[in-house]
């Protein structure tokens, strides 16, 4: 039995933190990606912080994890909340500059599969991907975890935010879930955190190696078969507002979402897909 229903205020006694050297000296082991990881108690946002060292020309393989963020943000600057030790936020710092940047919009799905790919891992919730952005965890398919991907000049900053031992009282919306809450007793963040960052490494390698090619690197068909979101009626509302309805059929080799509309099929770059059925 948990020590504590989840509906409950956990105490801290239940989140330990996380250990600095630990986590570097298991990660270092398994990739020669990550040059620097640094464990922060509290920072406004990681993601501000790896771009801010981007911009000040740091290498690729930065990581940052903070135990609680101050200014967590999601996209279109909405934001990401999570109680101190009670997920995990961390960043990444990569340079694909190899690779075309009409294949970029792969990192946020790659992101997404590692993450879903080690949560089925090291845990029994059953996980599934929201195009582009979301984990989705349970029955329910409640989002478990979201990505934030930001680009400056050659470099990337991907973002995870991944909510573990999170109470539902503590999370922003309904919608929302945490591992725990799915029913997962004991996460260990240590051993998620560094499964991520592993399957990360790999799966970004081996992209880049293929020339960021999703076809051959065998990315796309992953992601299809994890995806959520295809095969469903949804609907979009892109950047300028705008409202697309329809089925969601594919994903393209420039991870743009295919819709199939009344007026035909159309590719989507960027939006907030809603799931309707
Ligand atoms: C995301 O944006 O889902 C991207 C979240 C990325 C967070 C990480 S944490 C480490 C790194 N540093 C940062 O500052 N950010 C990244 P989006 O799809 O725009 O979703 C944002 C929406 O999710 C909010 O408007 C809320 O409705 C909801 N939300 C906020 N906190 C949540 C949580 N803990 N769990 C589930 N949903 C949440």
């Amino acid at each position: 039995m948990p020590e504590h229903q989840p509906d409950d205020h956990p105490s801290i006694v239940d989140r330990p933190p996380l250990n600095e050297s630990t986590l570097f000296l298991a990660c270092i082991e398994k990739s020669q990606l990550w040059q620097q990881i640094k464990v922060v108690s509290e920072t406004g946002s990681t993601n501000d912080d790896l771009l801010v060292a981007a911009k000040s020309g740091r290498a690729e393989g930065a990581v940052l994890i903070a135990e609680t963020q101050t200014a967590g943000r999601g996209r279109l600057d909405r934001q990401w909340s999570s109680p101190p030790r009670a997920g995990l936020t961390f960043s990444v710092l990569l340079r694909p500059s190899s690779i075309p940047p009409v294949r970029w919009g792969w990192l946020p799905l790659l992101t997404g599969l590692a993450v879903q790919q080690m949560i089925s891992e090291l845990t029994t919730v059953d996980s599934r991907l929201k195009w582009p952005n979301d984990v989705l965890f349970g029955p329910h398919r409640r989002k478990g975890a979201g990505i934030l991907v930001q680009v400056t000049g050659s470099a990337v900053v991907i973002g995870i935010g991944l909510n573990v031992t999170t109470a539902r009282n503590e999370l922003p919306i309904p919608e929302a879930t945490s591992l725990v809450l799915e029913g997962e007793q004991q996460p260990d963040r240590g051993a998620l955190c560094c499964g991520i960052l592993d399957r990360l490494a790999i799966a970004y390698t081996n992209w880049r190696s293929m020339d960021g090619d999703p076809v051959h690197s065998g990315l796309r068909s992953a992601y299809l078969t994890v995806c959520d979101t295809i095969g469903r009626e949804i609907t979009v509302e892109l950047p300028n507002g705008q409202i697309i309805h329809g089925i969601a059929t594919s994903v393209d080799e420039s991870a743009r979402l295919i819709v199939s509309t009344e007026n035909g099929s159309q590719p989507v770059a960027a939006g907030d897909v809603r799931h309707l059925r």
